[in-house]
Order: C-alpha cells, then structure tokens, then sequence
C-alpha cells in the first residue's frame, strides 16, 4: 500500500512537473497606431522555463546594391555573422554599439569576412564609405525569438507552457531602448497570440546605440 501511494505521488508530481510532451505556439502581431503592420520587429519570449540558444546555420549580412540585407538579422549569442560583398564598390563595415564595436575595413566584392556576437544585446551597423547603409543585428540570448514579415507576424514554435516575458524591439520605436515587454501565461498546447502597438519614428538618420 504505501509503495502504490509512493508510486502514485511520484506520478502526479512527474505530471506536475512536466513541461508538456506539446508546446504552444504564439503567434504575435505588431501594427502601428494607424494599423499598419510592423515588419522587422524582434519578437522575444523568455519562459519561465527557460530554454538557451544555439547558433546553428548561417548568419549572413549581405552587401548588394549598396544596402545591408537583411535590414534586421535575429542572432543567438556566440552566432559567427558574415558580412559577403557582394558590390563591385567596396565597403567598411562597422559597429560602434557598445553590445559589439567592430570594423571591417575596406572589402571587395566576394570577400565575407565575419564577426562573433559574444553578447546579447543591439548591435547597429554602418559602412563609412555608404552612409545610406543601416542595419541592425539583434542579439539574442533566448531559444525563442523571431522578426516581423512583412503581415507584422511572427510566430514563435514550440513554446513551454507556463509564465514567460514577451518582449518586442524595433530598432525605430519610441518606447524605452525601442523595447515593450509584457507577462504572458502560455497554455501548455494550441495556439496562443498576442498584438502589439508600436509607436515608430520615420526612419533617422544613422543612430548609434
Ligand atoms: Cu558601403
């Protein structure tokens, strides 16, 4: 008897404990006020649960036609980032945000040098030679985290249940540090979603985080 009630409990507190055999999928909108969709919004879930990152794939910052591609590049902590020229100019590539100072001098066409996204935070990119180049490298130190297409939605899979933070970033909103945060309770399957107002200023000349 008392092994079936060690047993028993051992089940229920394995039951409780569990992170569920499924997950949730949350899928976010951001739109502006006027309700228009916001691309290229990070979209950032940090569960209680927790869940680290691991840089796998290619981290590509393109140069082509004298712009960055992508605008905004998601990327784990400890990411390699390229930077391919793919221009017949050459350009010098940059940082000076505190999350990653770098430069790469003046490359030509079919060199990719890279560079290490050691910590999490924003890293804002210029070219000293373009000054219409801007992009911005997002550096996450969560396994949960995606942008904004061009609907404003991004969707995030395989969520933990249970209380998380959800954060959003623009590299152009107003609130504080271009970020707004808020406490989700995510059921432990189906599908959840949450929206977002942004508040955007036009696109600034170069800004320097
Ligand atoms: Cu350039």
């Amino acid at each position: 008897m008392k092994a079936q009630l060690a047993i028993l409990s051992a089940i229920a507190l394995l039951v409780a404990l569990s992170p569920g055999a499924r997950a949730a999928d949350l899928t976010v909108s951001v739109r502006t006020a006027a309700g228009k969709p916001v691309a290229d919004a990070v979209i950032m879930v940090y569960p209680q649960a927790g869940g680290a990152p691991r840089p796998s794939g290619t981290y590509r910052m393109t140069q082509h036609h004298m712009m960055f591609d992508p605008f905004v590049m998601v990327a784990p902590v400890g990411a390699e980032v390229s930077f391919p020229n793919l221009d017949t100019v050459r350009h010098h590539v940059y940082s000076f945000s505190p999350t990653k100072p770098f430069e790469l001098k003046l490359y030509a066409k079919g060199e990719a040098p890279s560079v290490k996204m050691d910590k999490a935070g924003i890293v804002a990119l210029g070219c000293n030679i373009h000054d219409a180049m801007v992009a911005f490298i997002r550096v996450v130190d969560t396994a949960y985290a995606a942008k904004t297409d061009a609907q404003g939605k991004a969707t995030i899979h395989d969520l933990p249940g249970g209380v998380a933070s959800l954060r959003v970033w623009h590299p152009y909103s107003k609130a504080k540090a271009g970020e707004t945060a808020r406490a989700i309770n995510l059921a432990r399957d189906g599908a959840a979603a949450e929206g977002f107002t942004l508040e955007l200023r036009a696109a600034p000349e170069m800004k320097h985080y």
